[in-house]
């Protein structure tokens, strides 16, 4: 109901807007007066940040230790980052690009921001290799993981509660934290995000949040330690996504590394899934583009919030990335869509199954010394129990002045890595192999 007639409804806020505006013009003066001399202030959110992100951390103290001790050289086993060359069909795709920018007939300058139409078809095709149907425009090429699982946060609400597993893969947390989702850290923990715990007791997979919360992040295979989540255990959590309302972040971004069938390569093979999930996958490890860069998220039409009917989420994604990105290389897409060809993918299968020969000499190594291993059956990382009682950083520092090993500590992927370490397969065989034969001789494990 109306309860002003329209005149003096007219003149009564035409008022209110002369006086608003002259009170308005005062605090802007007061405050330009006062704030001469004051600058722009930072995102004081970053001033949260526990410590600096983890792998620039590893390499600074490795360039310390080189420059300390002049011409010992290190063995590598820290960040998951792939060594060996593009396969052929790769390299001819990644030429192809080249060459199309050649000529003027095939010439392209910006692309869909979203992705050239060719390669999403072909990544949505992918999906029928698992028996699940994604639709081509579910389907957002990126330029890899890592920037999707962190920028992904921004679609969702400020007052959206985060689950993580601990330990994790530390962008997730950590673009919460700069977001301002979080609190201060105490003790290694962030208020207000709340922690899945993985550890050996459950064979390093979460069982679901006891409270309600909203977006919760998942790695399968799982980065740092190794664990696959089956089919019972990713079920749980979609069945809890889908009577709270929350939504799981899938990084499945090593699923090429599952090599027993039965486990599943991809959240939508949980039925209601693509109600509730959202997938983050990458051509970095599958295909040794970590250099390249390529990556892409699946965002399904049929994924719905509290607030929002279908549709919405996939459109509030390519609203994002419309404005904040340009798409991937158009060179870089036409090698991902020769990854993806039938060639493409067995090349790349013998490239995986020789860094999985590595975890499996990294894995064996260390039990030969009674070290605890886990991982490194159908994920390129081995998870190990620090020896001798150590924590993480000590046992870095030993690993590293003693056989000349880098790896990574497992307390940089949050509190529960401590007392464990990460060791990747991705090298060389003979680097992996002289990496294991110097811990062998080296390092003393007492019982
Ligand atoms: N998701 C997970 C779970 C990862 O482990 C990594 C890489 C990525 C995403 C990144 O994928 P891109 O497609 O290459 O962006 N983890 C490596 C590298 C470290 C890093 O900071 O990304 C690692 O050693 O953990």
């Amino acid at each position: 109901m109306n309860i002003f007639p329209k005149q003096i409804k007219t003149n009564l806020f035409r008022k209110k807007t002369i006086h608003f505006k002259g009170v308005f013009n005062l605090v802007f003066l007061y405050k330009l007066l006062m704030g001469l001399g004051k600058m722009v202030k930072i995102n004081s959110n970053y001033d949260k940040l526990a410590a600096g992100y983890l792998f620039p951390e590893i390499a600074k103290r490795t360039k310390a230790f080189l420059s300390a001790n002049p011409g010992v050289s290190v063995m590598k086993l820290g960040i998951g980052n792939t060594t060996e060359p593009l396969t052929k069909t790769t390299l001819n795709g990644l030429r192809m690009g080249v060459e199309k920018l050649a000529s003027v007939e095939t010439y392209t300058g910006y692309g869909d921001e979203q992705g050239n139409t060719a390669l999403r078809e072909a990544i949505a095709k992918k999906y029928s290799d698992y028996n699940v149907e994604i639709d081509p425009s579910e389907v957002f090429v990126s330029d890899g993981a890592k920037p999707d699982s962190g920028n992904i946060q921004s679609i969702f609400s400020q007052d959206a509660i985060i689950a993580v597993q601990d330990p994790a893969y530390p962008v997730y947390v950590d673009t919460n934290v700069i977001a301002g989702r979080t609190g201060e850290n105490e003790n290694g923990l962030y208020k207000g995000i709340v922690y899945m715990s993985c550890s050996e007791e459950n064979n390093f997979f979460p069982t679901v949040p006891r409270a309600r919360v909203d977006l919760i992040y998942l790695c399968s295979p799982n980065n740092p330690t190794g664990a696959v989540a089956t089919h019972e255990q990713l079920k749980k959590f979609v069945d809890y996504a889908l009577e709270n309302k929350a939504v799981i972040i899938f990084d499945s971004a090593y699923a090429e590394y599952i090599s027993d069938p039965t486990l599943p390569r991809s959240i939508y093979e949980i039925k209601g899934a693509k109600e509730c999930a959202i997938e983050l996958n990458s051509f970095s490890k599958s295909a040794g583009f970590t250099g390249v860069r390529l990556g892409w998220s699946i965002v399904p039409k049929n994924l719905v919030t509290e607030d929002s009917v279908a549709g919405k989420v996939n459109a509030l994604w390519n609203r994002r990335q419309t404005t904040f990105f340009n798409g991937a290389s158009n060179i870089v897409q036409d090698g991902g869509l020769a990854v993806l060809s039938i060639e493409g993918q067995e090349e790349n299968k013998k490239v995986i199954d020789y860094y999985m020969e590595n975890a499996k000499i990294i894995r064996e190594g260390l039990e030969s010394i009674g070290i605890k291993c886990f991982g490194g059956v159908n994920a390129p990382y081995i998870w190990m129990k620090t020896p001798n009682g150590l924590t993480s950083w000590e046992f870095f520092d030993k690993l590293l002045n003693e056989c000349h090993v880098v790896g990574t500590p497992g307390s940089g992927f949050g509190p529960g890595g401590e007392g464990y370490f990460r060791l990747s397969a991705f090298g060389h065989k003979e680097n992996i192999e002289k990496a294991v034969s110097e811990i062998k001789n080296k390092l003393k494990v007492e019982e």
